[in-house]
């Protein structure tokens, strides 16, 4: 078993400087395999925001260091970030896995996939330009991109970190920190960043981690706290230009909503899902089964695109239930720190209270449990790996975000029929089809209404793909070069010419 890992940071990180709060409250961080409290970190609230706001401000001023440093410069910096976190990953995984429970090979591949995403994001800041446009009349006329701010991201504690050999994605904190900070400096924003209050610890370490890349103060400040209060008051900020926030479905509406009453500040959603991954007959189905349990159990079911309805073909419907209910039986349970575990604990009391209720109602409603159903061990926040059969659309379980270890399977006889049943959700997040038949996975991949699909592969996101949610899952992408767009204002600059010349 790796050393636990020692926990360096705890206050808020203002300014190029960790600080207590103005408050001087603090809140617990638990750790998720044992329910005991691990430390203390400083609690920021509306003062705190206040403070950072402000610092995010003076690093963005008109003449500032960041404003006047050449593109490729940012670049740099991000690619110092990239290399100091490449430096120090094996003390990050544990960090990880400490706070968040996940099993530690997945929190170091979770460093690798951080890495590899600032990295692409280093590259494009010297590549973010715009037009010269033959605009009617004597006048010469270009675009610029420019930074659109000072931006606040709100960030969750799950996350999906990146592909293994099945092209697996996983998640964790970091990579989410990845993901958010990557673009807004490519752009040339300054950030305040919230992580979810369960899991602090590897934003802390990141802000520790920008000094030494040389970041000017201000441009990046980290505030721990809650929802209600310290997200809140950077959404409802006057001085907060663009808000990028992954979570739930119900906090995204509450973040439009304060967004529009405040100064209608830009809003980017990642959001929840329900996504369907879809089995068809030709299927090799030992591979098939395998790539539908890496896509519900990977990080413990706690990933937003997780495919978790699967939908399996009546003509192989009994024999993939019964080798998904084997694999699933046989996944490996326990400390997340230990060689070989696939599974830790689900992040929080309130995440694992919330599976078990829902498993819960699956059972009542009808569905059979061919595989575990209940809570593991006897500390933590534990659920066994549960397979569910003979599952229909209109039960719980088929159509809220379960969050958790649990697949559900649902059995389908036509094409027709399974587009319908597929799109029959608020969610638009993913989707995946299995299949040999190109006719049938076209089919599929232009019918159903998810922002990514995988085609006999599932949650293959990498930094060069864009990712989000069609419908109540999202709006707006992230990743790839639409990732940058919410963080940049288009400006068109006209000029007056004696004469134009073609
Ligand atoms: O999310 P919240 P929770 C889904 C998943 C999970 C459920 C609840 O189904 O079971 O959401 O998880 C901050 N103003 N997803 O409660 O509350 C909060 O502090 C501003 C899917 O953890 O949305 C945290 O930093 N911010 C998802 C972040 O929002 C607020 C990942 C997420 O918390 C706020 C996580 C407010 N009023 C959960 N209230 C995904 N897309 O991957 C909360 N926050």
């Amino acid at each position: 078993m790796t050393a636990q890992p020692e926990i360096k940071f705890t206050q808020l990180f203002i300014d190029g400087k960790f600080v207590d709060s103005v408050s001087g409250k603090k809140f617990a961080v638990i750790n998720p395999s044992t329910g005991k409290k691990l430390c203390d970190v400083a609690e920021g609230d509306k003062a705190d925001v206040d403070i950072a706001v402000e610092a995010a401000r003076r690093a963005f001023k008109f003449g500032s260091t960041w404003r006047t440093m050449d593109a490729s410069n940012r670049g740099r910096l991000i690619n110092k970030l990239a290399d100091l976190i490449e430096r120090d990953a094996e003390y990050l995984a544990a960090l990880e896995t400490l706070n968040n429970g996940k099993p530690l090979a997945e929190a170091q591949f979770d460093m690798v996939c951080a890495v590899n995403c600032l990295r692409y994001y280093a590259g494009w800041s010297d590549k973010i330009h715009g037009q010269t446009i033959p605009a009617d009349g004597n006048i010469f006329v270009v675009t610029r991109k420019e930074p659109v701010g000072v931006v606040g991201q709100i960030i969750p504690w799950n996350y999906p970190v990146l592909a293994t050999s099945h092209l697996q994605y996983f998640v964790s904190q970091i990579v989410m920190c990845a993901w958010k900070f990557g673009p807004a400096l490519a752009a040339g924003c300054t950030v305040v960043l919230k992580p979810a209050e369960q899991t602090p610890l590897t934003a802390l370490y990141l802000a520790h981690l920008s000094v030494e890349a040389g970041f000017p103060t201000g441009v990046i400040n980290v505030i721990n706290g809650f929802g209600d209060t310290a997200g809140a008051a950077l959404t409802n900020h006057q001085n907060v230009q663009k808000i990028a926030f992954t979570g739930s479905t119900q906090v995204g509406k509450l973040i439009m909503e304060t967004a529009a009453k405040s100064n209608l500040k830009r809003v980017s959603l990642e959001l929840g899902g329900k996504s369907p991954i879809v089995v068809f007959p030709d299927v090799d189905l030992d591979e098939a089964v395998t790539i539908c349990y890496n896509a519900i159990f990977a990080n413990m079911g706690q990933c937003c695109c997780a495919g978790s309805r699967t939908f399996v073909h009546e003509d192989i419907y009994d024999d993939f239930v019964k080798k998904a209910t084997a694999m699933a039986a046989a996944r490996k349970v326990g400390n997340p720190f230990d060689e070989g575990v696939e599974q830790g604990p689900q992040v929080s009391e309130e995440q694992y209270n919330k599976v078990l209720e829902l498993v819960e109602s699956g059972k009542k409603e009808g569905a059979s449990v061919t595989c575990g159903g209940n809570k593991w061990g006897s500390e933590g926040f534990f659920v066994e790996p549960t397979v569910f059969a003979d599952v229909t659309d209109g039960m719980r379980i088929a159509k809220e975000e379960i969050f958790g270890p649990v697949q559900t399977i649902f059995k389908f006889r036509t094409m027709e029929e399974l587009i319908e049943r597929a799109n029959n959700t608020y969610y638009g997040l993913a989707a995946g089809v299995l299949t040999k038949d190109i006719n049938t996975a076209l089919t599929f991949a232009q019918a159903v209404e998810a922002g990514s699909i995988w085609v006999n592969c599932y949650d293959a996101t990498m930094p060069q793909t864009p990712f989000g949610g069609f419908k109540m899952s999202g709006q707006g992408r992230e990743l790839g070069e639409e990732g940058l767009h919410h963080y940049l204002e288009v400006k068109t600059i006209t000029i007056a010419v004696p004469q134009k010349n073609s």
